[in-house]
């Protein structure tokens, strides 16, 4: 009975947790010609979300943010996923570290 038991809630947790994950919203923001597109993205405060960053150069770029503490490479023609905590409703910049000239964007949290 205690097995079972364990298993219903082992079962329901997960449950949930696959919830909230599939409640997460997405962002989408492009790398062209070594600019962010667009350079500006609105995203909720205090929630949990997805940053998108697709790469649409043929040269590698790294996603930067020291705000965010947040760095990941992203390969020429690639996209990777940044799994962002909640955040306070301000403004994280973010850069592509091998273009800062040209790459630079921000987050407007609010
Ligand atoms: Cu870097």
């Amino acid at each position: 009975m205690k097995k079972l038991f364990t298993v219903i809630t082992a079962l329901s947790l997960s449950l949930a947790a696959s919830q909230t994950f599939a409640a997460e919203k997405e962002f989408l923001v492009q790398i062209k010609n070594h600019k962010f597109e667009p350079e500006k993205i609105t995203v909720p405060a205090g929630e949990k979300f997805k940053l998108i960053v697709e790469n649409l150069d043929k040269t590698l770029e790294e996603f930067e943010s020291v705000d965010l503490k947040k760095e990941k490479l992203v390969g020429g023609g690639k996209k990777i996923t940044i799994v962002v905590s909640p955040l306070k409703s301000g403004e994280y910049k973010f850069f592509g570290d091998f273009h800062q000239k040209t790459a630079q964007g921000k987050l407007i949290v609010e």
